[in-house]
């Protein structure tokens, strides 16, 4: 077969935790992209290829097409919208909750709610279904240090040990969502290759089943 099929993937947790599961799939990586600086890994099979991107990128890569499959965590699924993307399997890993968090003991605030957060639109969503008049500012990173120097009076983030709130004097207040990563695929992808698509999907499905 000389159709490729391009999965997207983010260093660090998503890429750890779906290694195991495309082992079970029958595909493994020949370079490990903790320590290469390749952007594009080869796989044992040939017409595999893993492209190497930040995990708020992988969305946006498989809905133009420039990877057929991702993997990618809900809170960065929720804010891109999903627009060219199929979403057909929980891949139940890098597992979190998207939640506002705020001081120990915060006094209530009077007046519009400060919220830092990169999840612009999860966020405006989030207190808009409230009926809450917030001001979102966007951050890139950090959120924990916006409300210990007067940024913001909360933050909106993913939270797994609660360990770094809790180093920053902070404290979980409200549950968003439960947040795990998702397989995606691109659309025209399932329609052209399509045999190739559901065949990996299957597989995968299997891995994440063989699991619990
Ligand atoms: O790190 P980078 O800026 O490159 O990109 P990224 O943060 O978008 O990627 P990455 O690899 O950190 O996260 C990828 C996905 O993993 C996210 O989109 C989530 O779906 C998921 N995930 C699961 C998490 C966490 N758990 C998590 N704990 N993403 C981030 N965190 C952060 C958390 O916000 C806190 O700052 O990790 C820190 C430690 O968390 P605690 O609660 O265990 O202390
Ligand atoms: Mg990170």
């Amino acid at each position: 077969m000389s159709e490729t099929l391009t999965i997207a993937l983010s260093k660090g947790r998503i890429f750890k935790e779906t290694v195991p599961l495309l082992a079970q799939a029958g595909i493994t990586p020949l370079d490990d992209p903790e320590t290469s600086r390749k952007l594009i890994l080869d796989t044992n099979l040939e017409h595999v290829k893993l492209v190497i991107i930040r995990a708020t990128d992988v969305p946006t890569y498989v809905q133009y097409g420039a990877a057929d499959i991702g993997v990618a965590g809900k809170d960065v699924l929720m804010e891109h919208g999903g627009e060219g993307l199929y979403e057909p399997l929980d891949l139940n890993i890098a597992c979190c909750r998207l939640m506002v968090a705020g001081p120990v003991n915060a006094v209530p605030v009077k007046g519009r709610l400060r919220v830092a957060t990169k999840y612009v639109n999860s966020a405006r969503h989030y207190y808009a279904r409230q009926g809450k008049q917030v001001e979102v500012i966007k951050l890139y990173g950090s959120m924990e240090l916006a409300p210990l120097v007067g940024l913001a009076d909360c933050i909106v983030d993913v939270v797994d040990t609660g360990n770094t709130l809790k180093a920053n004097n902070l404290e979980p207040q409200e549950h968003i969502a439960d947040i795990s990563s998702r397989l995606v695929v691109n659309k025209a992808s399932m329609k052209m290759k399509h045999a190739m698509v559901k065949d990996f999907i299957a597989q995968m499905e299997r891995a994440v089943a063989n699991k619990q």
